[in-house]
């Protein structure tokens, strides 16, 4: 069972002038085409405990997995329940020091970079040179509401170091399974950050692939820039979510000018959206080609990001500086960055006790030195200034 979002259909597609048909029947095939791919169900395990390689050989042909049920309703309430914490501490305004109640606004001393913000249904990215030129093309931008706030947060980075409940789902036991599966037990962190999408306001993110420094490696193959989980609170839509071209992951770096050309339209005809219920969580290769539209409907999305890359993709290499100053990330590095895995193994095993915890094949003599307390959390402040980004 899929949300019904007719509604937003058709309030997205009004938006858009004299293509409001071509919109309004790209977002229905697309719906169509997206539920018809052999590519979504239960996250499963055989009797040795691999992860069901039906899911893997899905994964590797489409790039994208849609996991259902993932996490459950006590899960999804804590990061509900976080999120309104968190937004209640959000600056005033963008660029506001302190909160509506006059507190220290969230992320106002952090040294990284925490709230992101844009104008309502802008298309920040598209066209500018922000992470190295990725977003090739500006996606239309639909006209907000009259009442609608000049500027609205689209995105949290470093986001564990202010949701315990986020910290806790960073360390999902069957998700990390699937993240050995496909980056091997010593895989490394990439980053994580929340996707916020309010109903009528939340901004475009324009067409792009996620990888930076490996597209003309000897070693290039479909995982080399690692994947993302994104878990769904409120479910996503063809209206509020991200939509990919399924298999784009396997074919390097796209000339999205040239596809958008072609296409005569910013409407990618291979594309297809993700469609999630609240709970899913989606597996998204980092090369494959994204990206989402404004979010014109009546329906929230809030994305829960954290990905994982292959150690060796990270070893000695230079990172590519996406959300911090660009490093060599040596053995030393990577360790330190990769405490918050075993401290979010402490955190979830405290919280879901009954649950057989992650085993993190680099700390696994020394888990017990990881203890999450209500100081730990603290002690995340600024961690992602230990960029991982390749
Ligand atoms: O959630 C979105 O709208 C965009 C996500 C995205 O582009 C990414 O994770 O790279």
């Amino acid at each position: 069972m899929v949300q019904d979002i007719s509604r937003s259909i058709e309030a997205c597609a009004a938006h858009y002038g004299e293509d409001a048909g071509a919109v309004k029947t790209y977002l229905i095939e697309g719906q169509a085409k997206a539920l018809a791919l052999p590519n979504r169900g239960e996250l499963k395990f055989d009797e040795d405990g691999n992860v069901a390689q039906d899911i893997l050989n899905a994964y590797s042909k489409y790039g994208f997995y849609i996991l259902e049920n993932v996490l459950s309703e006590e899960e999804l309430d804590d990061i509900k329940a976080d999120l309104e914490k968190m937004r209640e501490n959000f600056p005033a305004h963008m660029g506001a020091e302190t909160d509506t109640h006059g507190r220290p606004a969230l992320g106002a001393d952090n040294k990284a970079p925490t709230l992101q913000w844009a104008r309502p249904l802008s298309d920040p990215l598209g066209g500018t040179e922000i992470f190295n030129g990725r977003h090739q093309v500006k996606l239309f931008e639909p006209k907000a509401a009259d009442d609608a706030p000049p500027a609205v947060p689209v995105y949290l980075g470093g986001s564990l170091q202010f949701s315990p409940a986020c910290l806790r789902t960073y360390a999902h036991p069957a998700l990390l399974r699937l993240a050995e599966a496909i980056n091997g037990p010593d895989f490394v962190p990439f980053t994580e950050g929340l996707f916020i999408k309010d109903a009528g306001l939340g901004a475009a993110v324009s067409w792009h692939q996620d990888g930076d420094t490996h597209w003309d490696s000897p070693d290039f193959d479909e995982d080399i820039h690692g994947f993302n989980f994104m878990g769904q609170v409120y479910g996503s839509t063809a209206v509020n979510g991200v939509w990919v071209v399924p298999g784009s992951h396997k074919v390097g770096r796209a000339n999205l000018v040239k596809m958008v050309e072609d296409a005569g339209s910013e409407r990618l005809p291979d594309a297809v959206p993700i469609i999630c219920n609240p709970g899913d969580v989606v597996i998204n290769s980092r090369q494959i080609i994204h990206g989402s539209f404004a979010n014109t409907g009546f329906e929230p999305r809030l994305s829960v990001n954290f990905g994982f890359h292959k150690r060796s993709s990270v070893l000695n290499v230079c990172g590519a500086g996406m959300h911090a100053e660009a490093t060599v990330m040596d053995d030393a590095f990577i360790d330190t960055r990769a405490r918050v895995i075993g401290l979010a193994i402490d955190a979830r095993k405290q919280r879901f006790p009954h649950e057989i915890p992650y085993s993190y094949a680099p700390f696994v003599a020394r888990q017990d030195e990881f203890k999450w307390s209500a100081a730990a959390q603290s002690s995340l402040k600024d961690y992602n200034l230990m960029d991982l980004s390749i």
